[in-house]
């Protein structure tokens, strides 16, 4: 999907807000699709030279690589049309490869506790994910633009909005961008969104489109093939390992599904492991989980069609908290308050599951 809207009323602090909720995307009274009239990068520029205050790109919470790399080639993109945004996130990121990747390509982000005020009239352009999403911090400013290959919320409301679900990354996305501007991606921002386009599919083999593996190709040319060798050999620390070891003995196969649990991680962490049980021959589908003081974060991986890991993470994390994703990579999150007391975490994560496999016939 891609569509760009010009709202008419400008969008200001709070009056803004409560426009910005009130009014659907379809519904928003004289707005105008200005897709002829350029391109989607031009279309984005033109709004955000509109900004009353500072510009922000903000990644999903605790930032993978996909998410820093669109992060990162957008901001790039920005500055060459003299748009100054700061890259800041919530929640901070573990993966390995992900801390490697901002090190060795240089690339300037911070946690938006850390970073200087946030004003409400400043203006926030997420990516690789939306806002309401339970791992995008409010920044309590406007977000008015979103480019993501989420499924679109019901409630977006955008300015600019740029959602294509079915690509298998946000890196390839941006990489469109450039390719659509006849942009050269300089060598460390090439080298992020392949690195990005190469974990969302992980490895070019989930969910991949023709414009995955035809960025992931155009990219290669302008990429540092040793710099992309380097953070995909930094994806684990021993410390990971040691948690990865633990968890990987929790192990249990029921029918085609594999369920694993593993002690305090973050959600980068969730979702990795999950990947390898994933790769077991003897399974279909997987649901890893981690029980943290903050909740039970849920990730869900399936590897044939005929079963929809986005409904399965919403069938596990049912009325108590949120799932969705993607049909091959899902996840969902239960707040620690709605958590049931009385049973155990790991017979309730089963027994949704299971119900949900045998409710759709797997
Ligand atoms: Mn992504």
């Amino acid at each position: 999907m891609y569509q760009a809207i010009i709202a008419a009323p400008a969008i200001d602090g709070q009056a803004g807000q409560a426009h910005r909720r009130t009014e659907g995307l379809r519904s928003t009274a004289g707005s105008a699709s200005i897709n002829s009239m350029g391109t989607r990068l031009q279309t984005l520029v033109a709004l955000l030279q509109t900004a009353p205050g500072e510009i922000f790109i903000q990644p999903h919470d605790a930032p993978d690589p996909d998410a820093i790399a669109s992060a990162f080639g957008l901001h790039y993109l920005l500055s060459r049309h003299g748009l100054k945004a700061r890259i800041i996130y919530g929640r901070e990121y573990e993966k390995m490869d992900a801390r490697r990747m901002v090190a060795l390509l240089g690339i300037e982000l911070s946690m938006a506790a850390e970073a200087a005020s946030i004003e409400s009239e400043d203006w926030v352009v997420v990516i690789d994910g939306q806002s309401g999403n339970t791992n995008m911090a409010d920044l309590h400013c406007v977000e008015v633009a979103a480019i993501d290959h989420h499924m679109v919320r019901a409630d977006a409301a955008y300015r600019f909005l740029d959602i294509r679900p079915e690509v298998g990354s946000c890196s390839a996305i941006i990489a469109d961008y450039f390719f659509e501007n006849q942009e050269i991606p300089p060598r460390l921002v090439a080298t992020a969104l392949l690195y990005g386009i190469f974990i969302d599919t992980d490895s070019m083999t989930r969910g991949v489109t023709d414009l995955d593996a035809l960025m992931f190709y155009r990219l290669y040319a302008f990429a540092e093939p040793e710099i992309f060798r380097r953070l995909r050999s930094s994806q684990l620390t021993l410390r990971d390992l040691a948690t990865y070891a633990d968890a990987f003995r929790t192990v249990e196969i029921y029918g085609r599904l594999a369920f694993l649990r593993l002690a305090d991680a973050d959600d980068s962490l969730v979702g990795a492991a999950n990947d390898i049980v994933l790769s077991l021959d003897e399974i279909d589908a997987s649901v890893a989980y981690s029980v943290r003081s903050d909740g039970v974060k849920i990730s869900v991986r399936c590897k044939v069609d005929d079963i929809h890991g986005d409904e399965l993470a919403r069938a596990i994390a049912g009325e108590l908290g949120f799932g969705g994703g993607h049909v091959h990579m899902a996840g969902g999150f239960i707040p620690a308050d709605r958590v049931p007391p009385d049973r155990s975490v790991d017979t309730l994560i089963r027994h949704r599951a299971i119900s949900y496999m045998e409710s759709s016939n797997h």
